[in-house]
């Protein structure tokens, strides 16, 4: 296989490890846990796994381990880092003992399930070290909750004879982790269960968890092209760029990237959403930066848009559910009416409020949000081009002001999504630093025999060195939400604060950066040269940990 020069000398780089994880570790045992809410709910639905001690692991002596067999499942979107996760699985359990084997479970959760796996050798293990991507593996999405799942689970894992099950994924695969530990603990089979938090979106992280891996590097990929528009529009004058960000649900992504690098409008889903915003106040308030732009002669600029941002606008929202409502039942007559008559037919039967929304809305961005739904019915919103829906109604908006003379200038937009370039980029020192770490403390979390936590490395905007690393007892991190009409125990999605350090930062900027060319080139990620610039953690992270 050709390789790059940067991949032949990256494979040579060697994670930086937390001081305390260098030699042997002990566990040092904390005060009992709690659930973050709804603590006799989530007691009750896991009596083996709740109230655990938060773990930390700190210099000590090791007694003589025996061999264990680990299963590992990459689990959801790809985020950069997995591999050394992975890595550092490998080398803790080989260092607790050189006989010791690592199983990976095939394209995700339904790996376990079908029993599809292949054994992860020292050979393979190198392969990978320090690149992005989860293809040692792959991943899936198949969900992991249902019993019997767990049982053809057990079946393989049992003939294989694995100890513990590492599950690298996001909110929702760790809270099925948590279920699966109980069950196999209820059950008495004596596997244990660890989860590691992966998502780019930033949106699991808490107390004990500063962040999610793959965020940093995403963000720095994105940060970097973004940049490099606007390089081009400050050069060229004559183009708006409206660029979306990946990021399901919450604006982690477009906020940090906001912060990287001064654009002159972002939206936070959550402000739009608190603020009761309706998409007309986003279309007016986008709008008037350019206009006021326009007005200092500047026709050109950069805004960042989230990609769940329609889902958070309350009204969109309700349109969405009658839409999601009306086609389940409908789906069928719809199909079969003429594409010319479509749009009428479905404001012909929505309710007044939605009916009026949905007209108002660009031809293109309507008919998406009336074909492409999920296999659960649902509008797949990540499918809903906002950068475009955006610009055409600030375009419309621009010309009824021109009309009115209450705006003169140049309306010309350039269109983005960023999302897939930066899921697998090779990681940044940050996150191949973090995930190896991460992936090492769950190989201590199993040899002390824990169950239902997730690795946990924090005071990471300090010097690797003086991380620190532990486990955190997941059960500490759910509460009780309705999902499909039901009470489930779920971990808490972390969306941005609209009162946190870096939401608060930007708020304050944001005037500046909209009516001043502001802008800052972060430049391409750097893997070798001064720290400064090849260590430094996000921008939210150093925000947030700021004491
Ligand atoms: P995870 O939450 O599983 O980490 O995935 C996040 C994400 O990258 C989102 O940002 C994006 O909306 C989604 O996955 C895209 O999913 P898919 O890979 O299935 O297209």
């Amino acid at each position: 296989m050709t390789k790059s020069a940067l991949q032949i000398a990256r494979a040579a780089y060697q994670p930086k490890l937390p001081q305390a994880l260098k030699g042997a570790v002990v566990a040092k045992e904390g005060e009992p846990t709690q659930s973050v809410a709804d603590q006799e709910a989530i007691k009750a639905l896991f009596p083996n796994t709740y109230g655990m001690p938060l773990i930390q692991f700190v210099e000590g002596e090791a007694p003589a381990f025996p061999a264990i067999n680990v299963g590992v499942i990459l689990s959801g979107g790809q985020a950069p880092g997995g591999h050394n996760v992975i890595s550092g699985l490998f080398d803790g359990i080989k260092k607790l003992n050189k006989d010791s084997k690592l199983y990976g479970f095939i394209l995700g959760p339904g790996g376990l399930v079908d029993h599809n796996y292949k054994e992860l050798t020292d050979e393979i293990i190198d392969e990978y070290r320090n690149t992005g991507g989860f293809d040692i593996i792959g991943s899936g999405r198949t969900k992991l909750e249902k019993e019997e799942q767990f049982e053809k689970g057990y079946e393989i894992i049992k003939e294989l004879g694995i100890k513990a099950l590492v599950i690298i994924g996001g909110d929702d695969s760790n809270t099925n982790a948590c279920v699966l530990a109980e069950y196999y603990a209820a059950k008495n089979y004596g596997v244990q269960v660890i989860g590691c938090p992966k998502t780019i979106d930033g949106d699991l992280k808490n107390e004990m968890i500063e962040t999610s891996f793959g965020f940093d590097t995403a963000c720095k990929t994105y940060a970097e092209v973004i940049g490099n528009i606007q390089r081009d529009c400050n050069s060229a004058r004559k183009y708006w760029h409206f660029i979306k960000l990946m990021g399901r649900s919450a604006s982690h992504i477009a906020l940090e990237c906001a912060l990287q690098v001064q654009p002159n409008v972002c939206i936070v889903s959550e402000e739009v959403e608190q603020k009761e915003m309706s998409l007309d106040d986003v279309v007016t308030y986008i709008a008037q930066v350019v206009a006021d732009r326009a007005a200092a002669g500047n026709n050109f600029g950069t805004v960042l848009i989230p990609e769940g941002l329609i889902e958070f606008i309350p009204a969109m929202k309700r349109l969405i559910a009658e839409l999601n409502d009306f086609l389940a039942h409908n789906g069928e007559e719809f199909a079969a009416i003429d594409k010319a008559e479509q749009r009428q037919y479905i404001i012909d039967h929505l309710t007044a409020e939605n009916a009026a929304i949905y007209a108002s809305l660009p031809e293109g961005v309507a008919r998406q949000l009336s074909l492409d739904r999920d296999p659960h019915g649902n509008v797949q919103v990540s499918l809903i081009e906002t950068e475009k829906l955006l610009s055409e109604m600030v375009s419309n908006k621009l010309a009824a002001w021109k009309k009115e003379g209450k705006y003169v200038g140049k309306f010309a937009p350039q269109h983005h999504f960023f999302g897939y370039e930066g899921r697998c980029a090779a990681p940044s020192n940050f996150d191949a630093d973090y995930c190896y770490s991460l992936g090492y403390t769950a190989s201590m979390l199993i040899a002390n025999g824990k169950t239902g936590y997730m690795s946990s490395v924090r005071n990471t905007t300090a010097p690797a060195a003086e991380w620190i690393a532990g486990g955190v007892p997941i059960t500490m991190m759910m509460n009780m939400e309705r999902r499909h009409g039901e009470m489930k125990p779920v971990i808490q999605k972390a969306l941005v604060k609209l009162d946190g350090a870096p939401f608060k930062k930007f708020a304050a900027c944001r005037e500046e950066w909209a009516k001043e060319t502001a802008y800052v080139y972060p430049g391409p990620i750097q893997y070798f040269g001064p720290t400064e610039v090849c260590d430094e953690p996000t921008k939210t992270l150093q925000l947030e940990q700021a004491k």
